[in-house]
């Protein structure tokens, strides 16, 4: 650390791990404005935290808004930024009218067929040699039980090639394009298996999948980082790459309701940085098969995880605090 008219030098993150991944955040139209210095400052890689998911892109059948999407666009380019795509086939923020036929019963097979493709088809030739990997499929895997896939209006519909056909108008699409499968609680041993399976079968009937999204929405405790060693392991011996495409570090474990708090305390941030250390830490070991690190937002000011899971709780996931300073963690990750 060197002092500079005062101020202490900041190290970039993405010069820091320039060696390693490339370090990214996911931003939406308010927050490339609030945080654009931390954010042209530290991050190499931009994700569409919303604006490129389907109910964004195309709320009513065939009419295309990409305003804001061409936005995060612009404003990543302009900073040199990469650009991952985020998501082209998913059960959540995807309008209803997609499922339906004209007289209101679901959608035949060949019909929402018709119509992923038509999303993918428009979405990536919008964006083709501009976004360099894309979430082609995102939680695909039923959590817990025998099922492999979650039930979904894909599923019932399509049956479980939809998956695969994603992938394969996607690469048609955009053949220079990564694609990927992500899911979240890929570190926990039974989604683990679950998410290896399903990939393992993609990769030997040959369906053009580059690489697994590992979410990575994680907190103080969990998952072990044994676990995440494990996950990673699993998925690279698939030969895929891989990216943790969401991470942040919540300050409380996922069954703790609690809503007492207007501040993290001075334990939960003293723990997150030492999480933060040995989870980098591990991370770096990993380098030749993860290469790119995506924080699911910048800075504690704004998380999704504000409103989840708890309405309204207030969490304090990432290594820049709420006035956009550096917090322990991010020294415990850049200094090692
Ligand atoms: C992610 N789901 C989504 O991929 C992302 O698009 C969204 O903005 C936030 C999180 C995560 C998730 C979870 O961790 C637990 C249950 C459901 C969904």
């Amino acid at each position: 650390m060197t002092e500079q008219n005062n101020t202490i030098a900041i190290p970039k993150l993405h010069e820091v791990y320039k060696d390693y991944f490339t370090i990214g955040a996911a931003v939406n139209a308010l927050t490339i404005q609030r945080q654009q210095e931390l954010l042209k400052t530290h991050v190499n890689s931009i994700t569409a935290e919303n604006d490129m998911k389907f109910e964004s892109l195309q709320q009513l059948e065939n009419q295309f808004n990409f305003e804001i999407a061409d936005k995060i666009v612009g404003f990543a380019e302009t900073n040199g930024m990469v650009v991952r795509g985020h998501t082209l086939v998913w059960h959540n923020q995807t309008p209803e009218w997609v499922f339906l036929a004209e007289d209101g019963k679901p959608a035949s097979k060949e019909l929402l067929l018709a119509r992923m493709e038509t999303h993918i088809t428009t979405v990536m030739r919008r964006y083709k040699g501009r976004i360099a990997s894309w979430d082609v499929v995102n939680e695909a895997i039923e959590d817990h039980g025998n099922e492999l896939l979650r039930s979904s209006k894909w599923l019932d519909i399509v049956g479980p090639e939809f998956i695969e056909k994603a992938f394969e108008i996607a690469h048609e699409t955009d053949p220079n394009a990564q694609l990927f499968y992500n899911d979240y609680n890929e570190s926990f041993p039974e989604k683990r298996e679950k998410i290896y399976t399903l990939v393992k079968s993609l990769v030997e009937k040959g369906v053009p999948i580059h690489g697994v999204g590992l979410q990575a929405h994680w907190n103080l405790n969990t998952p072990s980082l044994d676990d995440i060693k494990i996950a990673i392991e699993r998925y690279a011996s698939l030969g895929l790459k891989l990216h943790l495409t969401e991470l942040d570090i919540s300050v409380f474990d996922f069954e703790d309701k609690r809503t007492d708090l207007i501040q993290p305390t001075k334990e939960m941030l003293t723990l997150q940085s030492k999480r933060y250390e040995q989870v980098f830490s591990l991370l770096r070991e990993y380098k030749d098969v993860i290469s790119n690190i995506t924080f699911w937002g910048v800075a504690d000011d704004y998380t999704w995880l504000s409103d989840f899971p708890v309405k309204g709780r207030k969490n304090w996931p990432f290594v820049f605090d709420e006035n956009h300073s550096p917090k322990q963690s991010f020294w415990k990750i850049t200094d090692f």
